[in-house]
């Protein structure tokens, strides 16, 4: 087969791997979303004889779950072709190596679209080839590729997958001038947001947006809530309001405020009270320091994903610390037309296209009349 056929089945099937893998977004992590596809290659075509992926943390992974469904199917994987998005394990930790079973099934072929950094998982493509295996990585799809992000930039940068959302206008904007935000985008969107909400580890938001708004941030109207989010303010000063709602509902579902180390302790007292839990947290002059505050909650609370929900001042933070890694922006189709209403990030002074932030469209989908654009940063993933 030449090289372009080759790539055009590897690209339709590591998509068909990354659509299963992120099937399970919300139950596997902090371990990766991993798809699998087993198949043989007749001429251009393929005949997949089993898939499967990763479906829940601690269970079997996603080229365990492919081979089962060789079975299943009554199909022999002798001799086929296995497509996984991520490097096949080599260890034995919740459970036995991928390497094992993909030896057992006497798979002939194995390709990746991802090498797995993780230390203790690693050398399932010495392994593989040491066995005879053929195994090939290939780039044909970006899908794939990426599917692994959050857990692979949490392992390498040691911080959660940072996604900001927000809804906004044709022209870009988040709110009128007097902060009016309710509703820009439709509740297809909304809805949208609610189920990214049951996915992530935490959802961020500013002081700010506690002031003017008092949102929940919780999951409603959902199926099913794979898990629960930890719900944080960035608030340097302590200013969050005792009745706000997000303190109010804190048994509910956890809160947490981070405020300027050297708040006095007496002020945290009331939140306590109510089951909030209040970081005195590292600053850079007068703002809190969001790279550590992320880190700590990468290695104390194990998060994967950390979704952004708030205003400009927030927003902006995060964006000049370069600590946004997808943007989902949500267009409806309005025009505020108003050069004092609000856009997602108002700290900057950017003279220069050469200056500004660059991203790559990961994914466009329509909600009735809104569009969600899905950003990530730029990145050199697959190298
Ligand atoms: C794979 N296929 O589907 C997944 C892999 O403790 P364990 O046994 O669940 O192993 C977790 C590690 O295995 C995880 O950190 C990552 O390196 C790899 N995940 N590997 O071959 C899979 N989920
Ligand atoms: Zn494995």
């Amino acid at each position: 087969m030449n090289d372009r056929a080759q790539r055009r089945i590897d690209a339709r099937m590591l998509d068909i791997a990354a659509r299963l893998a992120s099937r399970a977004r919300g139950d596997v992590e902090p371990d990766p979303l991993v798809g699998c596809v087993v198949g043989r290659v007749r001429g251009d075509e393929v005949e997949i004889l089993g898939a499967g992926h990763h479906r829940r943390f601690g269970e079997a992974h996603a080229e365990v779950e492919a081979l089962r469904d060789c079975q299943a199917r009554g199909a022999d994987a002798t001799g086929a072709t296995a497509w996984v998005t991520l490097e096949p394990c080599a260890h034995f930790g919740k459970t036995p190596p991928c390497v094992n079973a993909l030896l057992e099934a006497r798979v002939g072929e194995v390709v990746i679209a991802r090498r797995d950094p993780h230390v203790e998982a690693a050398g399932g493509y010495e392994k593989l080839t040491a066995a005879g295996v053929r195994v090939r990585f290939t780039d044909a799809s970006a899908n794939a590729i990426h599917v692994s992000d959050p857990f692979i930039h949490r392992l390498q940068e040691k911080r959660p997958w940072v996604i900001a959302k927000w809804a906004q206008s044709i022209d870009g904007r988040i709110a009128t001038r007097t902060g009016e935000s309710k509703w820009i985008s439709n509740d297809r969107s909304r809805l949208d947001v609610h189920r990214l909400r049951s996915r992530v580890d935490a959802i961020l938001t500013g002081i700010g947006t506690v002031l003017k708004d008092d949102p929940m941030l919780t999951a409603r109207d959902v199926r099913c809530v794979r898990r629960t989010a930890r719900r944080i303010v960035v608030d340097p000063r302590l200013e969050t309001p005792v009745e706000c709602k997000l303190v109010q509902s804190a048994q509910a579902a956890p809160v947490e405020i981070w405020c300027a180390e050297g708040v006095a302790p007496e002020k945290a007292r009331p939140f306590e009270e109510r089951g909030v839990d209040v970081i005195a947290s590292p600053v850079i002059g007068d703002r809190i320091d969001l790279r550590r505050c992320l880190e700590r909650l990468s290695t104390e609370r194990e998060a994967t994903n950390v979704l952004v929900e708030a205003g400009a001042g927030l927003l902006g933070a995060l964006f000049q610390a370069d600590l946004i890694d997808e943007v989902r922006a949500y267009v409806a189709p309005m025009l505020v037309t108003d050069r004092e209403a609000m856009s997602p990030g108002q700290s900057a002074v950017v003279d220069s296209l050469s200056d500004v932030a660059r991203f790559e469209l990961a994914e466009t989908r329509r909600f009735g009349d809104d569009v969600r654009l899905r950003y990530r940063r730029l990145s050199n993933a697959g190298d």
